[in-house]
């Protein structure tokens, strides 16, 4: 949180990471690495760095990344995989070319139903499916799904995907397929491990199963659901007691907009608006902030709660399923004032 009331982009080296794969790279030669796009197109490509480079005029469009499983270590009851706390998320200004400019030059054919993205890294076990993300063609040709280079105007850290990774605006960080060296345009849904077996939620918009219990239909992961924290304020953090503290937090949604970001300071009895300040565009943090005057000594947990303009809001009750996904209820931090 400290990184997040910093300013609205997360730098670079602040970044997370996530890899399912321990055999990544480590190091890429720029002159030799090529991108290949094939299957239903008319025209296979081959490219090289520079060639993808002078395809079509650079793009940029700041999006936030968020693994599906960012605060899963908060459900209850407890569910497998990592024990994220809030930081698997990030704000970045990505630099690159639209999807569609590419396939623009390979042309799918009439047919194409998916465009698979697969990265360079390999499983450690022969059995272990390679990392390969699908994308409906309309959805990877609608302009702002775009192949990236540059992060917050510098190349791709390698760990975050160099030289090359998938950006796909308001959606969970699965899709953003890092060190990308091939796409393949299919005729059909794409059933590698990675879109048939993980990474499915329950087939309801907030994702949710009773406690304990699994869907019984399930679909690939989507969309963002919307998400506000207070940043300015670390966990256990002391503020003067009967004077005002400026609190100041982000919002995010799936590209909608933030329309609202309420507070409470009495445990979710009253509520009242927070003062919206800049933003990174509509699908990267926003920023917000309201004056709290805690009336007296004592512990204090304020809460944010944001709306956007299609009506969505974070519940005040955390809601559940089995894998720990698109957690996003209202959020809380404990401060003292003394
Ligand atoms: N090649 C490759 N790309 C990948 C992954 C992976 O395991 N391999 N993990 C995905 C997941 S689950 C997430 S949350 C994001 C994390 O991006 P970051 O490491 O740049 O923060 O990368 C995605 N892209
Ligand atoms: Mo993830």
């Amino acid at each position: 949180m400290a990184v997040f009331t910093d300013g609205l982009l997360t730098p670079n080296d602040a970044f997370f990471v996530r890899y399912h794969l321990s055999a990544h790279p480590t190091r890429i030669a720029p002159a030799t690495f090529r991108l290949r796009v094939r299957g239903k197109v008319n025209t296979a490509l081959e490219l090289s760095l520079a060639d993808l480079k002078r395809l079509a005029p650079p793009v940029e469009l700041t999006a936030v990344n968020q693994c599906s499983g960012n605060s899963r270590g908060y459900f209850n009851p407890r569910v497998n995989g990592g024990q994220l706390g809030h930081g698997a998320m990030g704000n970045a200004r990505w630099t690159g070319i639209p999807v569609r400019a590419l396939l623009g030059q390979s042309r799918p054919r009439k047919d194409a139903r998916q465009v698979a993205f697969k990265g360079l890294d390999h499983g450690l076990l022969a059995g272990t499916p390679d990392f390969i993300k699908a994308l409906d063609v309309d959805h990877a040709l609608d302009g702002e799904v775009m192949l990236a280079w540059a992060m917050n105007g510098e190349d791709l850290p390698m760990l975050n995907g160099y030289p090359l990774r998938l950006i796909v605006p308001g959606y969970f960080g699965t899709y953003g397929v890092k060190h990308v060296d091939d796409l393949e345009v299919l005729d059909s849904v794409y059933t590698g491990f990675w879109m048939a077996s993980a990474y499915r939620v329950a087939d309801n918009p907030s994702h949710t199963v009773a406690p304990g219990t699994a869907p019984k239909k399930t679909i690939p992961i989507a969309r963002f659901t919307i998400r506000s924290f207070i940043t300015s304020l670390a966990d256990n953090a002391t503020i003067p007691a009967a004077r005002e503290t400026v609190v100041r937090g982000i919002a995010f949604d799936s590209g909608h907009g933030i329309r609202e970001v309420t507070v409470s300071s009495d445990g979710g009895q009253t509520w009242r608006a927070a003062t919206l300040g800049a933003d990174s565009g509509r699908y990267g943090f926003g920023e917000w902030k309201f004056g709290f005057t805690p009336p007296a000594r004592g512990s204090f947990t304020p809460l944010s709660r944001a709306l956007n303009r299609i009506g969505e809001s974070q519940p005040l009750e955390p809601l559940w399923n089995p894998a720990g996904y698109a957690r996003y209820v209202v959020e809380t931090v404990c401060v003292e004032a003394v």
